[in-house]
């Protein structure tokens, strides 16, 4: 088994940082899980241009306000507390905070910790990173 705890993982090279964001990974690839687990906060006001290529994920919102639109159909989904949005077709998206919002992420396949200095794996435009 293993054990970690949020508030120590906030302390290590666990935690990345963005305009937009910070992410903690709690889960990574070498944990052999077959996915990576993180908790995300996403910054009030932002909004960020985000296109998973290579990965599946599916993010819970734990806390907060804002809204999610996929960007082959221009449809918007709000967010709040409670709302799952899962990326089952590696869909593009525009994610946007009205208030802060703390997030839980799984990633399929996991992400593996290089992601943390080169952002490329995650978001394979690196032109259209975050904005
Ligand atoms: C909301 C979202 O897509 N979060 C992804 C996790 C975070 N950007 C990370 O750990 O890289």
């Amino acid at each position: 088994m293993i054990v970690r705890k949020l508030s120590e993982a906030r302390q290590s090279d666990r935690r990345v940082r963005s305009d937009n964001w910070e992410s903690t990974r709690l889960l990574l690839k070498n944990d052999q899980m077959g996915f990576s687990f993180h908790i995300t906060t996403i910054f009030a006001g932002t909004e960020t241009h985000i296109w998973y290529q290579n990965h599946l994920e599916s993010v819970y919102c734990i806390s907060g306000k804002g809204e999610v639109e996929t960007l082959t159909d221009g449809k918007i989904h709000t967010i709040e507390p409670g709302t799952i949005y899962i990326l089952d077709k590696n869909d593009e998206h525009l994610l946007r905070a009205s208030e802060e919002m703390e997030l839980a992420c799984v990633f399929n396949p996991p992400l593996n910790g290089k992601e943390v200095h080169d952002e490329s794996g995650v978001y394979p435009l690196e032109a259209d990173t975050v904005s």
